[in-house]
């Protein structure tokens, strides 16, 4: 049974010594996409071909002819994320290698649950054989941060000078909608769990969507020593669930298990007064923040 693989309880010791992604990259001081791509790349292993659209990941990646990541790489259009990962897949198919070499296509927020949207749901529709994985930042930050479709209510953008009106789009649900065998959400401040996924993910065929949150230092407006602790925060208030849905059934994964409890959540506030990009945030918006997360909570128990 797919469900009882285990996903807990592994120790830094227990992951590979083998780096794909090589010390010093051009990412910003703090930036937990680091240390995400990291665990993701020891997971997914030697034998894959990344693609990778216009994003901070690319910035990562390094100017030819120097780069940080020790992969096979096809840096892709903002848009054809899912598209290019399709076509290599198509590629490695008529080849006879498509048993033999993982896909994976990685981009931001905005490439996926934007721009990207379109293709994505296409190959998961004719459940392609690939991974994607989304780095969510909540915002479109290699141009400078502006608002996405994952930019939370009232967070501060260039483009939201007074704070988005709008909730995330839900795209791990919106994966679910399309029947794929594996979806998982993560967050880089829990590194083992994020290993854990992208190795499970690795045992299903189809479309497997894996949505990650990445807390980012400047765009979020806190100290670059604090990366860890926002997403730890994000997870404990329950902002952020971390999840598994397995062939259409959700588990809860265990860093999660605590905000079933609503007493055991965190106030939404402990977790959004540390950042700068809601300072400006008024009583009545924290009041209706807990109000939508409780609420949200609600509805994941319905799945479980
Ligand atoms: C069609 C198109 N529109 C706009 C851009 C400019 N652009 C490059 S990266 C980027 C933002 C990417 O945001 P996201 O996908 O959230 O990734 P992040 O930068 O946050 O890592 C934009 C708008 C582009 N490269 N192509
Ligand atoms: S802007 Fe944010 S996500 Fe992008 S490299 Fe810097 S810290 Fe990382």
């Amino acid at each position: 049974m797919m469900d009882m693989i285990e996903t807990k309880r592994l120790r830094p010791d227990d992951l590979p010594e083998q780096e794909f992604l090589l010390p010093g990259n051009r990412s910003c001081a703090g930036c937990s996409m680091s240390l995400y791509y990291r665990m993701a790349l020891k997971a997914l292993g030697k034998k894959t071909i990344i693609t990778v659209p216009a994003s901070c990941l690319t910035v990562l990646h390094g100017l030819y002819h120097k780069t940080s990541v020790k992969m096979n790489v096809v840096h892709t259009t903002f848009e054809t994320t899912a598209a290019s990962a399709s076509g290599i897949v198509a590629a490695l198919e008529a080849k006879g290698l498509g048993d033999e070499i993982t896909v994976c296509g990685f981009a931001g927020d905005g490439g996926t649950s934007d721009i990207g949207i379109q293709g994505l749901s296409g190959a998961a529709e004719r459940n392609t054989n690939f991974i994607y994985a989304c780095y969510d930042n909540e915002m479109y930050s290699n141009t400078g941060t502006q608002r996405s479709g994952q930019t939370p209510y009232m967070a501060y953008t260039t483009t939201t000078p007074h704070g988005k009106l709008e909730h995330k789009k839900n795209m791990p649900m919106i994966m679910h909608a399309h029947g794929i065998p594996y979806i998982a959400t993560s967050c880089s401040s829990y590194p083992q769990d994020v290993y854990a996924k992208f190795k499970k993910a690795k045992l299903f065929t189809g479309t497997r969507y894996i949505h990650t949150l990445i807390p980012c230092p400047p765009g979020w407006g806190f100290p670059t020593d604090q990366s860890i602790e926002m997403g730890r925060l994000a997870v404990k208030s329950g902002i952020f669930p971390l999840f598994e849905i397995i062939d259409g059934k959700m588990f809860l994964s265990p860093e999660s298990e605590r905000c079933l409890d609503p007493s055991k959540r965190l106030k939404v506030e402990e977790y959004l007064k540390l950042q700068g990009r809601f300072k400006h945030i008024q009583p009545e918006h924290i009041e209706y923040y807990q109000e939508y997360v409780d609420n949200h909570w609600n509805f994941i128990n319905q799945f479980l």
